[in-house]
C-alpha cells in the first residue's frame, strides 16, 4: 500500500519540478538586451504638422527614448508631397534652407510622401538625449512645416 503511494508521488513530483524550472526560465531576461521599441504617429497637412498650423511658434512635439528603435507613421493628408526628417544635433538651418534643403544637415529622412497616402519606416533614435529639430525638406515647406523630436534619457 505505502509502495503504491510514493510510486504515484514520483510523477507528481516531477510535474511540480518541471513547472517550477519553467517559471524561472520565463523570468530569465532573454530579451533584457533588445532594444527598446517605440511608435509615432504623424499626420502631414498642407504646408505643417499635426493638428494646428503655426508649427514655426508651436511645433508639434513627439517623444521616444534615447536608443530605441522607432516606427514613424506618416498620414499625408494634404495634396502636396511632405517628408519627416530629422536634423542633426548642434545643426543650425541655413536662411536658404526652404530653397535649397541640404541633406547634410539630416541624420534621418523618412521618404517623400505623396497627398491623401500613408506610409510607415523605421529609425534608431539618437542615443544623445535631447530635443531634435525635425521638419520637411519639400522646398519652400521650412519654416512653415517642422517639428520637435524629444530624445528621453
Ligand atoms: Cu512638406
Amino acid at each position: 500500500m505505502t509502495k503504491q503511494i510514493k510510486l504515484l508521488l514520483i510523477p507528481l513530483v516531477l510535474i511540480l519540478f518541471v513547472a517550477c524550472g519553467g517559471g524561472e526560465a520565463d523570468s530569465g531576461g532573454n530579451d533584457a538586451d533588445a532594444a527598446q521599441s517605440a511608435s509615432i504617429s504623424v499626420v502631414q497637412h498642407d504646408i505643417y504638422y499635426g493638428s494646428s498650423n503655426d508649427n514655426a511658434e508651436n511645433p508639434p512635439v513627439w517623444s521616444v527614448p534615447a536608443g530605441a528603435r522607432v516606427r514613424v507613421s506618416l498620414d499625408n493628408q494634404g495634396a502636396l508631397e511632405h517628408n519627416w526628417a530629422i536634423v542633426k544635433q548642434g545643426e543650425t538651418l541655413p536662411d536658404d534652407f526652404a530653397q535649397n534643403p541640404s541633406t547634410d544637415l539630416l541624420m534621418y529622412d523618412a521618404g517623400l510622401v505623396d497627398g491623401g497616402d500613408s506610409t510607415s519606416s523605421t529609425f534608431t533614435a539618437p542615443t544623445e538625449p535631447g530635443s531634435y529639430t525635425v521638419v520637411c525638406t519639400v522646398a519652400g515647406h521650412y519654416p512653415s512645416m517642422q517639428g520637435v523630436l524629444e530624445v528621453e534619457d
